[in-house]
C-alpha cells in the first residue's frame, strides 16, 4: 500500500514498526481506525516484554537475589518515566493500575467511599465514559451523596456557565473527561480544576483519550487525579496508571489489602507501605508496566507534538470527507477543534450495520454507545459509527472508510 505523505510525521516509517498493520482479508488490507478503543502495538514495546520475560522475570520487591532485583529496578523506574509522561517527577505519585477504569475505581473506594456523606456532590459531565460516570454514581449510592452532570451545548462543548453554577461548596470532587471518546470534544481542564479548587473540591481527569494523544502535563493543569489506558497509547493491555497529589494520596486509606502495600502487620493491625506501594497490593504486572514506559518512550522518540499536528490533520480531514454528505450526522465540534476521532451516523443505517459493511473493505471503526449511554440519550440516538486514528493512519486510509460508508449507503437505498 502507498503511504501519502503527513505533515508531521514519516507515516511510512513508523508503520514498518507495527506488522499488524500488514494484516490482509482475503487479500483486502486492514484499515486501523479504531484506535480511541485499542491502539497497536509498536515492535520495541514487544520487545520489551520479550526481554523482560527471557531475560529477568521475577517477582518484584521480595527477592534479594539478582533477578528481583533487576527486575524491581525496572519496574520501579517505569513509574518514573510514565509519571515523566504526564508532567510529574515524583514517583510517589504515579499509581499502576489495571487501566483508568481502574484507577477511578480506586479513588472512588479509597477516597469517596470513606469522605462522601449525604449533602455531598459529585459534580461529573453529560459527556462521561461509564468508567466515571457508573463510578461515582454507585459511590453517590452508597454513601448518600448526589451526582450532578454538566449539560452540553448543542455544538458539543461543555457549558461552561452551567458547569459554574452547579459547582459549589457542597461539590467534594469534580470528575471530567479531558477528551470524550464519542464527541472528540477537548475540555477545559485547567479551568474546571480552578473552580473545583475554589470550592475547596478534588478535581479528577480522565485522560484515557488525552494522554495518547496530546503533550499533558498535571502540573499545568493543576489536578489532583489523572488516569491513562497503556493500551490507548501503543503499551500493553492489562496497566495503566493513576496520577495522584502527593498529600491527596497521603491522606487516602488503601484500595486493595495484601501483599507489597504493607509495612508493618500483626494480627492485630497493620500498617503501610510508602507511596505509591501503598496502592499497588499483591504481585502487580511487571511486564506490562515496563512494557508501559517502553510506549511513552516511544511515542516521545517520535515526538508528542508531532502525533498532535497529523492526528489533527487526519481528524480535520475525515471530518471534512465525512461532512460532504447531507445524510451524515457527526457528533461534536468542528473538525479543527477535536481529539482523534469522529462519531457519526448514517441516516437509515444502524451504526452496527455500517461498521459490518464497512468491515468487508478491511476498515476497523467502532459502532455502539462507546461507553456513554447517557450521552448518547443527550444526543438522541441510540448508537454511532466512530472512526478513531494514530500516528500510523493515513489519509488513504480515510478516503477508503468514506467510499465503504458510501457502498453501505447504495445498499440501504
Ligand atoms: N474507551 C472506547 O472505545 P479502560 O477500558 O479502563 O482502559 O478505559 C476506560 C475509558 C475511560 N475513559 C475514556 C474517556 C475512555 O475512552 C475509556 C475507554 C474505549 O472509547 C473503550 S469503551
Amino acid at each position: 500500500m502507498g503511504v501519502q505523505e503527513s505533515d508531521a510525521l514519516d507515516v511510512a516509517a513508523i508503520r514498518d514498526e507495527f506488522p499488524v498493520l500488514d494484516r490482509e482479508f482475503d487479500g483486502t488490507p486492514l484499515r486501523y481506525l479504531d484506535n480511541a478503543a485499542t491502539a497497536q502495538t509498536p515492535k520495541r514495546v514487544v520487545e520489551a516484554i520479550v526481554d523482560y520475560y527471557y531475560g529477568y522475570n521475577a517477582n518484584v520487591h521480595r527477592g534479594i537475589h539478582e533477578l528481583s532485583q533487576e527486575a524491581s529496578i525496572a519496574y520501579e523506574e517505569a513509574h518514573d518515566t510514565v509519571g515523566e509522561f504526564v508532567g510529574t517527577d515524583r514517583r510517589e505519585e504515579v499509581v499502576f493500575t489495571k487501566n483508568t477504569t481502574e484507577a477511578m475505581n480506586l479513588v472512588a473506594y479509597a477516597w469517596g467511599l470513606n469522605e462522601l456523606g449525604p449533602g455531598d456532590e459529585v459534580v461529573l459531565t453529560e459527556m462521561e465514559h461509564h468508567a466515571s460516570l457508573v463510578t461515582w454514581q454507585q459511590i453517590a449510592k452508597r454513601t448518600g451523596a448526589t451526582c450532578k452532570y454538566v449539560p452540553i451545548t448543542d455544538e458539543g462543548y461543555l457549558d461552561m456557565e452551567a458547569a459554574r453554577d452547579l459547582i459549589t461548596d457542597d461539590t467534594e470532587m469534580v470528575s471530567v473527561v479531558h477528551v470524550s471518546n464519542t464527541l472528540g470534544t477537548v475540555n477545559p481542564v485547567r479551568e474546571l480544576t480552578d473552580i473545583a479548587h475554589d470550592h475547596g473540591a478534588y478535581a479528577f481527569v480522565d485522560g484515557a483519550q488525552s494522554a495518547p494523544h496530546h503533550p499533558v502535563d498535571v502540573t499545568d493543569i493543576g489536578c489532583d487525579f489523572f488516569a491513562f489506558s497503556a493500551h490507548k497509547m501503543c503499551g500493553p493491555t492489562g496497566i495503566g496508571a493513576l496520577y495522584g497529589r502527593e498529600e491527596v494520596l497521603e491522606e487516602m486509606e488503601p484500595y486493595l489489602y495484601g501483599g507489597d502495600m504493607i509495612r508493618k502487620v500483626t494480627f492485630e493491625d497493620s500498617t503501610w507501605n510508602e507511596l505509591p506501594w501503598k496502592f499497588e497490593a499483591g504481585t502487580p504486572s511487571i511486564a506490562q508496566g515496563i512494557a508501559f514506559a517502553e510506549a511513552c518512550e516511544y511515542l516521545e522518540d517520535v515526538g508528542q507534538d508531532a502525533i498532535e499536528r497529523h492526528d489533527r490533520e487526519l481528524t480535520e480531514y475525515a471530518y471534512d470527507r465525512l461532512s460532504e454528505f447531507d445524510d451524515i450526522d457527526i457528533y461534536g465540534p468542528p473538525g479543527d477543534d477535536r481529539g482523534a476521532l469522529v462519531s457519526f451516523n448514517l441516516e437509515g443505517v444502524h451504526a452496527h450495520d455500517l461498521a459490518s459493511i464497512v468491515n468487508d473493505d478491511g476498515v476497523a471503526i467502532r459502532a455502539g454507545d462507546h461507553c456513554t449511554q447517557p450521552l448518547h440519550d443527550v444526543l438522541g440516538v441510540g448508537a454511532s459509527a466512530r472512526a478513531s486514528f494514530y500516528l500510523y493512519n493515513t489519509r488513504e486510509e480515510i478516503d477508503v472508510l468514506v467510499e465503504a460508508v458510501d457502498e453501505a449507503r447504495q445498499l440501504f437505498a
